[in-house]
């Protein structure tokens, strides 16, 4: 078993329901245990013109590896109604493989940890809520020191329903 931080994303179609179905999928796949969901948190979409996104991450312990996972995320976003139409185009959900234990993966479909965790505060400050303090990255950076690096700037805790 390894721990796995999904980061999730949508700006359509109910995001909070949306995440949370998500996360009813997550808790379901093989191979695999739901361990946590953060909080969820909205902010604006990076490319302007796009709905506000709602983020949350999970963390799971599973076995699968991590292609396998991949295939999984994507037959989840393509569950929840997912059209790939553009690139970065608005979503109803979007499943990111944030970290995968302590592995470097570089693969031409993974690359783990995520490229954009850095600029990402939607990503940092709920994987903060899950993840020991002390978490170092596979390639050495510390959470602290990301967090740290990217001010919690534009992210509003989702009201509780
Ligand atoms: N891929 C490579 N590495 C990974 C990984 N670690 N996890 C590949 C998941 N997939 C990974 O992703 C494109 C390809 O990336 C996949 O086929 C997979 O093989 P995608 O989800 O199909 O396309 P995308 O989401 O349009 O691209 P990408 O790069 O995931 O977009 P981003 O970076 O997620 O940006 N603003 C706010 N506030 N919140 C957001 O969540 N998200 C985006 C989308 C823009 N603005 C946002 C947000
Ligand atoms: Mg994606």
């Amino acid at each position: 078993m390894e721990r796995i931080y999904i980061g999730m994303g949508s700006n359509l179609a109910d995001p909070a329901e949306q995440l949370r179905s998500a996360v009813e999928a997550l808790a379901h796949l093989p191979q695999t245990e739901l361990v946590g969901v953060s909080g969820f948190y909205q902010s604006d979409s990076l490319l302007p013109g796009q709905p506000r996104y709602t983020n949350a991450v999970a963390a799971l312990d599973s076995s699968l590896a991590p292609l396998d996972l991949l295939d999984a995320l994507q037959a989840i976003e393509n569950g929840q109604g997912r059209e790939r139409l553009e690139r970065w185009g608005p979503r109803t959900l979007d499943l990111d493989i944030v970290l995968f234990g302590d592995r470097l993966i570089d693969e031409p479909r993974l690359k783990v940890p995520h490229y954009h965790l850095q600029e990402r505060a939607f990503v940092l400050y709920p994987l903060a809520e899950l993840a020991p303090v002390d978490l170092r990255l596979a390639d050495g950076r510390t959470l602290t020191a990301l967090l740290a690096a990217c001010p919690f700037v534009g992210l509003e805790r989702h009201p509780p329903i």
